[in-house]
């Protein structure tokens, strides 16, 4: 089990102290107003700091596939299970470059790449730093994920003109060690620190769908609400079910009430952090994720795959938020 006030108190140190801590009767009492006060308090947090009708349009290269030492117990990726991908090396600098060309071409303004490691080595980290600058020449913001890093890389990353770093505290402290056993809630929450001394910015959240309880889900909104500055995106997975991994043995994709419920109380316990509808949309209807961005959330990825599994075809998103008004790249 993991210690949330160790954490809490870790956390601090490394930073400022929490905007506000979130006590979990708060968190509750929020997530569980009659449907439509949540609703209009999430609209009034997101109308006070967005523009309501605007969707961040992100896309996503898997640069090192597979093959990873972790035990996610939701991943493909991870060589503990056997899932029939094959693995990859990392990807040349020009190849990197010529997809995030054409993910800019089809409407993209953030470019997230993705390796599966552990923590990167010094030397694939230089080549990584080397991507990132080329990417950003394209005029396009750069965000990677590439597991745990010393505040050394972190320092170097931010270096090379990094934006975001994706590193997800997944779910619930009472939860994590289900799903991972290889490395621990501590161990994300100080890479996550190391980031953020590093003048870079944050995009941490988690996952659904993978046979957690609504107080984990609501957990995890309190882990990524009371870290000591509120990641500058929360990025919310649907589990992207993969065939050979042990979640599928109690995956339950959430109730889409549920969920709406859940981004909206994201959106009112983090109200400047861009909120991402990120895996799992496929698995939702035009009217779901019409409710989600109603409730605040504010990007999505394009593109037809993710990192190793399916996403949204273009036309369907641009056809969506065309039919929303939302304004996109997309369009
Ligand atoms: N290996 C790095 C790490 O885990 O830190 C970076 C890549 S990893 C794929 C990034 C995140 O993607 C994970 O933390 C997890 O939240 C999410 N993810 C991975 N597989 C997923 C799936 N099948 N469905 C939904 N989200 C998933
Ligand atoms: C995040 O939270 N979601 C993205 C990104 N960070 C790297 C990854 C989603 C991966 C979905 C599973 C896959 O395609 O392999
Ligand atoms: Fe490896 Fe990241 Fe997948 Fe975990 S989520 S197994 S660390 S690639």
């Amino acid at each position: 089990m993991v210690d949330v006030v160790e954490i809490e108190r870790t956390a601090s140190r490394a930073g400022a102290a929490p905007r506000k801590t979130w006590e979990r009767a708060e968190a509750e009492a929020l997530y569980n107003l009659p449907f439509a006060d949540l609703m209009f308090q999430a609209q009034g947090v997101h109308r006070a700091n967005f523009d309501p009708n605007h969707v961040e349009t992100a896309s996503l290269l898997s640069v090192k596939t597979g093959g990873c030492p972790e035990d996610c117990g939701y991943c493909s990726q991870s060589a503990h299970y056997d899932t029939g991908l094959k693995a990859t090396r990392l990807m040349d600098r020009a190849d990197v470059v010529a997809v995030a060309q054409r993910a800019k071409d089809a409407g993209a303004t953030r470019f997230c790449m993705a390796a599966a490691w552990r923590s990167p080595k010094d030397r694939d980290l230089d080549q990584v730093c080397d991507m990132v600058s080329a990417v950003k020449g394209l005029g396009m913001e750069t965000c990677v994920t590439l597991g745990m890093l010393t505040p050394d890389q972190a320092k170097r990353l931010s270096e090379s003109g990094l934006d975001f770093y994706n590193h997800n505290v997944d779910t619930s402290p009472e939860f994590y060690d289900k799903i991972i056993t290889t490395r621990t809630l501590q161990d994300r929450i100080d890479t996550l620190a190391h980031v953020r001394d590093a003048g870079i910015k944050v995009c941490c959240g988690g996952i659904v769908g993978m046979g957690e309880l609504v107080d984990d889900r609501l957990g995890m909104l309190m882990l990524l609400a009371n870290l000591p500055s509120h990641p500058d995106s929360v990025p919310i997975n649907l589990w992207n079910e993969v065939k050979g991994v042990p979640v599928n043995d109690n995956a339950e994709r959430p109730d889409p009430i549920a969920l709406v419920r859940l981004v909206a109380t994201a959106r009112i316990m983090m109200p400047k952090s861009v909120v991402r509808l990120s895996a799992g949309r496929q698995y939702m209807t035009d009217e779901l994720q019409a409710m989600c961005f109603l409730a605040g959330a504010n990007s999505i990825f394009i593109g037809d795959v993710l990192l190793t599994t399916r996403n949204p075809q273009r036309d369907r998103d641009a056809n969506l938020l065309d039919r929303l008004g939302i304004t996109s790249r997309l369009a």
